[in-house]
Formats: structure tokens, sequence, C-alpha cells
């Protein structure tokens, strides 16, 4: 029989579950998920084998209206991973009413580019109303740019394997890209950060967590089979810096109960993990906090 292997891009506004359908199609957790928006930065892949073929799942930051130098570098490698895809899929969180600003800026440059996607309505699980459900799908497959429709629930997975099959049918023919048992292309140095970046996002509030970066300083492995793991949590101004500390170090410490949790699991091993907060005014404005995350620097 014939292989097939393709790269699949989600795609998406920020929020609409993008992240979670990555996790949900691997079957692990290999991008960081929270309620908060942009939380995704950097495209990580997500492979999966199934009968002879090779998915080679994309998740991306979402799109968005950016202002900052990273929100820009997160949008331009969102639309890259689309560009570059062979198989595209718009996801759509079914619980907004009609199609959100951001959603309609996508659907209007893939019109402008001619490209046809596969269209994912997701969070289905938190809808009542089912018949809102169709009045959404019918407006939004009246734009012409959707080769099909799914109603899915990437939390809950419902739909979710009737959506890869019919991707797994689009792709083209051609050997596999990656070894048969390799998960991702992202580093265990890059998934730690992400980690902790993910309990930066859920224990801390408003613009904080946007503010921050997260580098591994340093990965030592020990004899008895632990990993000790220094971080710098990267901030942009010293009254942040304070926040993250917390009261005697209590958010701090929280931060890292948790990551350290969350890796010992992830990696399945037991984890020492050090965080340092360090103020650093103009992170943005340092290729440093790009490079290491596919993301271009650029003005
Ligand atoms: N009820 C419900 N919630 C979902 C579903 N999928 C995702 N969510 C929630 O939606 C929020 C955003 O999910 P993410 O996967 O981080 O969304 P994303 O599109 O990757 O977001 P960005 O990376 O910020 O662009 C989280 O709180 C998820 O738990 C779903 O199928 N049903
Ligand atoms: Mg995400």
């Amino acid at each position: 029989m014939s292989r097939h292997c393709g790269f699949v891009a989600i795609i998406g506004a920020p929020n609409a579950g993008k992240s979670t359908l990555l996790n949900r199609l691997v079957g692990t957790k290999l991008a960081i998920v929270t309620q908060k928006e942009q939380t995704t930065r950097s495209r990580t892949l997500g492979i999966v084998v199934e009968d002879d073929n090779q998915l080679i799942f994309v998740d991306t930051p979402g799109i968005f209206r950016p202002r900052r130098r990273l929100d820009r570098a997160m949008v331009r490698a969102a639309w890259r991973e689309a560009d570059d895809a062979d198989v595209v899929v718009l996801l759509v969180d079914a619980r907004r009413k009609g199609i959100p600003d951001e959603t309609r800026d996508i659907i209007e440059r893939l019109k402008k580019v001619g490209r046809k996607v596969m269209l994912a309505l997701n969070k289905v699980d938190a809808v009542e109303d089912k018949a809102r459900l169709l009045e959404l799908a019918d407006v939004l497959s009246a734009e012409g740019i959707f080769t099909e429709t799914f109603m899915i629930s990437a939390e809950k997975g419902s739909g979710v394997d009737d959506l890869k099959a019919a991707i797994a049918a689009k792709l083209p023919e051609g050997p596999w890209l990656y070894p048969e048992d390799q998960m991702t292309d992202v580093s265990q140095r890059l998934l730690a950060a992400e980690i902790t970046r993910e309990q930066v996002f859920l224990q801390l509030h408003q613009e904080l967590p946007y503010s921050v970066s997260i580098v591994t300083d340093s990965w030592e492995e020990f004899e008895d089979g632990s990993v000790k793991i220094s971080q710098g949590i990267i901030t942009e101004r010293e009254g942040h810096k304070a926040i993250i500390l917390g009261k005697g170090g209590r958010t701090i410490k929280s931060i890292g109960q948790r990551a350290r949790y969350e890796l010992g699991k992830l990696l399945d091993r037991r984890v020492h993990l050090m965080l340092h907060v360090r103020v650093k005014e103009n992170w943005q404005d340092d290729p440093e906090h790009y490079e290491p995350w596919g993301l271009e620097f650029k003005v």
C-alpha cells in the first residue's frame, strides 16, 4: 500500500481551542492550554501515525490584529504555517454569536489567496441550542471557502475521529517525514519552559502573563534518573517581579510546585525545578526570545 504524509495546520482566532485539539489528536499534552487568549506563541508539531498515513499537525498562535512586536511575530508564524501546509483546518469557537472580527479577517485573507480549508466548529459541548450551531455552520459555509464542516469538542473528544479521518483522506502520497515513534519536534527544554509559562498564565492575571518569557537556563540529569531544571522568568518591570514572587515568595513557590508536578508527569521522572525572576525591560526587542521558538525577529 502507498504511504501518505502531510502537514495539517490548525488555525483560528485566539482561544478557539487549537492547542486543546492538537493535544487531543496526538493523545498527549504537547501544547499548553489556558483560558486566556494568546497562550500559544509558536508552532508546535504533533505527529500521528494511522494506518499508512503520517499526519503532521501544526498548532499555531491565534490570529488577531497584532500591535506588539512579539504579537506580530506570532501572527506571521501562524500564517506561514497555514501557507505551507497541505491541509488547513480553521477552528471556530461555536459558543460565540455570529462571526467574530478575528475569524472574519482570517476568512477574508483565505479568500484573497484562494485557499480552500476545512471548517471545524469547536466547543459544541458547551452549546445548548443546536439550532444555533446549524445556523452558524450555514452562515460560514456561505463564505464559499470551506470544503466541509465538522462539529467537534476538542475537550471532550466528540467528532474528532471523524475530522481526523477526513484529514487523512486529503494527505498527498509520499514518504513519511518523521520516524514512526516521533511525536513532536519540540525539545524537552522548550517544552519545560512552556509548562512553566502555562502556570504563569494560569496563576497571574491581567496583562502580566503577556510580559513574561521563560528561558531554560540549565538541564542536569542525575544517575538516579532525576533531572534538575533551572529556569528564568523574564519580566519587563520591577513591579511585576514583586507580583511574581508574591508575599514571602508564595506565588513563585506555587507556580514552581505546579510546573514541577506537570513536568514530572510529562517526562516521567523526578524533577527539581529552580525558578529565578529576572527583570529585563526590553526582552521583546531581543532575538533571544524569538529564535529558539522559531519566531521571526523583525520590526
Ligand atoms: N467547553 C469547551 N472548552 C474548550 C474546548 N476546547 C478548548 N476549550 C477551552 O478553551 C480555552 C482555550 O483553549 P486553547 O486550546 O488554549 O485555545 P487556543 O486556540 O490554543 O488559544 P491560543 O493559543 O490563545 O490562540 C481553554 O480554557 C480550553 O479548556 C471544547 O471543546 N469545549
Ligand atoms: Mg493555543
